[in-house]
């Protein structure tokens, strides 16, 4: 019988398919690189991959800038080598989530060129959002928005329509009031469902609907013209239904800061589930985390719905990087510069502490690939750098291509193990030290981070407590976390900035995320206790 309920309690790997293998040799990652790390993934232990964007795309935003969601792009392989690795996955236990993003798509779609061709006033144009600059000519913006990737979110055209983009200019938005729109949207859903997906990711789910007249924006109005507009449950209701027909799990990336307005998505004819972001976001620090921990569990048990614990993504600073900046305050984003000084063996002790922190909390947890690797970001050279959000703040941010570097398989060769030796180069740059965190090594060390993840995972399958389910806080000194699960034959506790601490009395170490000293828990460091 199918386990309808595996999200709840999954641990879900995050595929970035253009680094994850290339088997091809031609510097980009591909299906059939994914498919012979199958055996790679199955022995990690996690339940479902999550394929970020893998369909047709010039690859303008990672491939978050979608022309054709019924074709792979074809660097990556074909429709037929989708099928087939969805297949294959599943027979490992691997289920697969495809990701679609509904708030625009390429300007390489099929759509958008019509709408281009077809000129100001036309039908075609009313799938997207055009209208006619203000000032003098029409020369400036129709409205005073942002892009979420800094500037103007507007681009004109040759016959001097404006168009509306919240990220880049080769990602036009989606006219959300437009039928069309809508029907389209759920005739993809069922293209992947009917190809074995068992869920999806929806992209940043919150700015699809935006107020028709697209006015200024004006600080503290309600509802914002285009984040959490109420016409996105009515949207969000008609994808649940199609969903359910399939058994299949809608997850949101959803950017609601307050938790009660993210929390309405999370409802048994809605969204199953979400990012939480909030804990990837927080110092190193006893406090911050708990009061992280405490609001979510807080914000979604009245609904019902399961917590998520995110330590990484493809959009943020590597978790190891993160965690060794003495200056980590919060979101990196609007933060991120060049050269900021990072203590790696720190922010790795930390990275491991977390995994297990993250790992024996009440939820599902997803995991970027890599994460399992401890690599550290990257900084790229200004000169192969291609994140658009890179462009759009003027060159000063470095964009996200640092945690989207290819993965290294093996210690030597000419990409790592990336790709066959002697083939293309790796379309983003690996550093010198890249072979230091090779699969090949870390599976031949106890001590790696990798066997950490290894065993962590083996574990919380025979912990059925683990996963989704009640916690219950311990008493414990300042500095420390400590939680138990299972009725409290299963603690977990985390030194995070405390004196080493000595562990509860009657307790056997089931796993430690480094050397405890004395039998004492030193500071960033966690531990799996049997009581
Ligand atoms: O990375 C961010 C900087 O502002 C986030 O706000 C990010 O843009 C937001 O999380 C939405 O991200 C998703 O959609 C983007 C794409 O670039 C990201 O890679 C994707 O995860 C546009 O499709």
């Amino acid at each position: 019988m199918s386990d309808t309920s595996w999200w709840r309690h999954a641990v879900i790997y995050q595929v970035y398919v253009r680094s994850f293998a290339d088997a091809d040799g031609n510097g980009t990652g591909d299906l059939a690189g994914v498919h012979a790390k199958l055996p790679y993934l199955t022995e990690l232990g996690v339940d479902a991959l999550w394929f970020t964007p893998w369909y047709r795309s010039p690859l303008a935003d990672g491939g978050y800038d979608v022309s054709d969601y019924r074709a792979i792009n074809p660097s990556f392989g074909s429709l037929e080598e989708a099928e087939k690795l969805i297949a294959e996955a599943r027979e490992r236990g691997l289920r697969t989530i495809v990701d679609v993003v509904p708030n625009h798509v390429s300007d390489q779609h099929p759509w958008f060129q019509a709408a281009l061709a077809a000129g100001p006033g036309s039908p075609e144009r009313e799938l997207f959002h055009f209208r006619p600059g203000r000032g003098p000519g029409g020369s400036l913006p129709p409205n005073d928005w942002v892009s979420e990737f800094g500037g103007v979110p507007w681009t004109r055209t040759d016959d001097g329509d404006w168009y509306l983009h919240l990220f880049a200019t080769g990602q036009p938005d989606l006219n959300w009031a437009h039928p069309r729109v809508r029907k389209e949207h759920e005739d993809v859903l069922r293209f992947w469902f009917d190809r074995g997906a068992a869920g999806v990711r929806i992209d940043s789910a919150a700015l699809a609907a935006k107020d028709p007249a697209l006015p200024d924006f004006e600080v503290g109005v309600d509802p914002h013209p285009f984040v959490d507009r109420d016409e996105l449950h009515d949207i969000y209701r008609s994808w649940r239904a199609i969903a359910d027909e399939y058994d299949g799990v809608l997850i949101g990336e959803l950017w609601v800061e307050d938790p009660e307005r993210f929390a309405r998505y999370l409802r048994s004819d809605e969204l199953h589930t979400a990012f939480n972001f909030d804990f990837l976001a927080r110092r190193w620090d006893t406090a911050e985390l708990r009061s992280s921990i405490d609001q979510t569990l807080a914000y979604h048990a009245p609904v019902g719905a399961p917590a998520t614990w995110v330590l990484c993504n493809h959009d943020v600073t590597r978790t190891v990087t993160r965690y060794g900046r003495a200056d980590f305050t919060g979101f990196d984003f609007e933060k991120k510069r060049f050269g900021i000084p990072t203590d790696l063996e720190l922010g790795t002790r930390r990275a491991r502490a977390a995994a297990l922190l993250s790992l024996a909390l009440p939820g599902a947890v997803y995991l970027y690939q890599g994460e399992e690797l401890g690599l550290p970001e990257v900084e790229i050279p200004k000169d192969r750098i291609e994140d658009p959000m890179h462009f759009r703040s003027g060159g000063t941010d470095p964009g996200r291509d640092g945690c989207r570097v290819p993965l290294p398989w093996s210690s030597g060769g000419s990409s790592y193990g990336f790709g066959p030796d002697g083939g293309a180069a790796p379309w983003m740059p690996q550093p010198a030290d890249w072979g230091s965190y090779a699969v090949e090594k870390q599976e031949a060390d106890p001590d790696s981070l990798l066997s950490l993840y290894r065993e962590a995972l083996r574990l919380r399958r025979g912990e059925p407590s683990l996963g989704d389910g009640p916690m219950r806080w311990l008493h414990a000194p300042e500095g420390v976390l400590a939680f138990a699960r299972d009725g409290g034959d299963f603690v977990c506790v985390i030194n995070i900035n405390g004196r080493p601490a000595e562990l509860p009395p009657h307790t056997a170490v089931l796993l430690a995320s480094g050397p405890l000293q004395g039998g004492r828990l030193p500071q960033d460091t966690a531990v799996w206790l049997r009581t």
